[in-house]
């Protein structure tokens, strides 16, 4: 299998965490790759130009990143990081949705605020945003007690887009009123598999 990836993209380091937490990180080889050059390696693969995606060993290739985690999640014999049925399942892919959906909505910030040029720069999308960002972590925050114990495709998923927003500062510091989730993040974040995944500074 290869990983066509980057090395700040949050949605690959869900995957690459994934893959480090179950003992598969031996049997993918990693490509580096720029989705906005759109380079042929990638739309190859994955026509819409996007990181992660995975290319199989027959050759066809699979993504999003929710896609390749339940894929790879089906290639080990461990604790399997997304339940197979029942309430854990659910809420274990909710939790997935509610990180990428604040990965989602950093992402459009760090696009609003970085990348546009300042004239065209839409402050009122920008709020909206961070709102919904604030208003996940608050919900994070009443829950953090449901994530304390647990590695699984949830908690992974919530940990690397709490992290994310560390590194592109979405939010600022949105530790601030949210000390059971912050305590609970630097406890995951201390994980192998969450610092071998670090981002370049
Ligand atoms: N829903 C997708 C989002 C992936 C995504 O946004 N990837 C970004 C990097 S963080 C990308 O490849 N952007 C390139 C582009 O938009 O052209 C997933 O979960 O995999």
């Amino acid at each position: 299998m290869r990983l066509r990836h980057s090395h700040t993209s949050p949605f690959v380091r869900k995957v690459t965490v994934l893959l480090h937490e179950t003992g598969l990180v031996d049997r993918v080889a990693f490509d580096t790759v720029d989705g906005w050059s759109e380079p042929e390696a990638l739309t190859g693969d994955n026509p819409l130009s996007m990181v992660p995606t995975l290319e199989l060993d027959d050759g066809s290739s699979l993504y999003d990143s929710p896609v390749v985690c339940e894929y790879l999640d089906n290639c080990h014999d461990g604790a399997r990081m997304i339940p197979t049925s029942g309430d854990a399942r659910w809420r274990v892919l909710r939790e997935q949705a509610l990180g990428d959906g604040i990965l989602d909505c950093a992402v459009l910030i760090f696009m609003e605020t970085v990348k546009r040029p300042e004239d065209k720069r839409w402050d009122w999308w920008v709020d909206l945003k961070r709102r919904a960002i604030m208003r996940s972590v608050d919900r994070l925050e009443a829950d953090a007690d449901g994530l304390a114990g647990r590695v699984d495709l949830g908690t992974v998923s919530i940990a690397v887009a709490l992290s994310y927003l560390d590194l592109r500062g979405a939010v600022g510091e949105w530790r601030d009123g949210h000390p059971q989730l912050a305590a609970w993040h630097a406890g995951f974040a201390a994980r192998p598999s969450m610092q071998s995944t670090a981002p370049p500074a």
